[in-house]
């Protein structure tokens, strides 16, 4: 019994999605633009950009939800007490001013990125969950570490404007919340070959982020 249930846990689909995606989080979280903002080498409007470009990604997740909400396999994991978009909107307007929809721009990688996501949502629940996962569990996740880090570069208040992105006032026990939501995965509604469509998306959604952050970097290389 205890193999089975072993085992059980090994194959879940949570772990799977997990393990499928380990060596790409290296890659996210080594790239030069994290390891950069990470060690406090840039300066606060490379941040900014970077927090711009995530508005574009939150703005085709959360914009979209509403398919996705009334979806019985997206649905149960669409829940607004994650919803980043009103936290970015005010860490924008604290790091670019009142005006900073004006010159709003996405990255061509960005718009790639939001492009998919906005494809997901309108045709492909699975394919929605899977970029669902990506960001909030990573922002529930790792999100807190780049929060502490931001704070101490940049001086932002803890937890207040120009860091709200990665501060979840809803969500009074992040561990719990997770927990909960690999349960969802686990239970997800979706035969094998959907599984793996599912994993493979996640993979598609990891290399999307990756990307943004190489435009990034790109665009913020340190001055040798
Ligand atoms: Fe990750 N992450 N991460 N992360 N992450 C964790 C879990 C996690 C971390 C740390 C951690 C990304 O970047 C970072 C993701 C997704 C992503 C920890 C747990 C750091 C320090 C960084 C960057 C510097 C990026 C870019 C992504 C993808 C968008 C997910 C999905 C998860 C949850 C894994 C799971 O299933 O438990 C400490």
């Amino acid at each position: 019994a205890t193999l089975t249930s072993e085992r059980g846990r090994m194959d879940s689909f949570s772990s799977l999605i997990r393990t499928a995606s380990h060596e790409q989080h290296r890659e996210a979280e080594t790239s030069t633009f994290m390891s950069d903002l990470l060690g406090g080498r840039l300066g606060v409007t490379a941040y900014a950009r970077y927090t711009e470009q995530l508005w574009f990604v939150y703005e085709a997740l959360e914009s979209t939800a509403a398919r996705p909400a009334a979806d019985p396999l997206a649905g149960p994991f669409v829940r607004p007490e994650l919803f980043r978009l009103p936290a970015l909107e005010r860490d924008l307007a604290h790091l670019r001013g009142p005006d900073w929809r004006t010159g709003l721009s996405a990255l061509p990688a960005t718009r790639a990125y939001a492009d998919r996501v906005r494809e997901c949502a309108e045709h492909w629940p699975g394919g929605y969950v899977a970029h669902h996962y990506t960001r909030y569990l990573g922002d529930l996740s790792g999100g807190q570490i780049i929060r502490d880090r931001a704070e101490k570069t940049w001086g932002f208040a803890r937890k207040g404007d120009g860091v709200r992105f990665y501060v979840f006032e809803r969500i009074a026990n992040p561990a719990a919340f997770k927990r909960g939501y690999r349960q969802l995965l686990d239970g997800i509604g979706a035969d094998e070959l959907e599984r793996q469509r599912i994993v493979g998306e996640c993979r598609r959604a990891f290399a999307l982020n990756t990307d943004v952050l190489r435009a990034l970097g790109e665009e913020f290389p340190l001055s040798a």
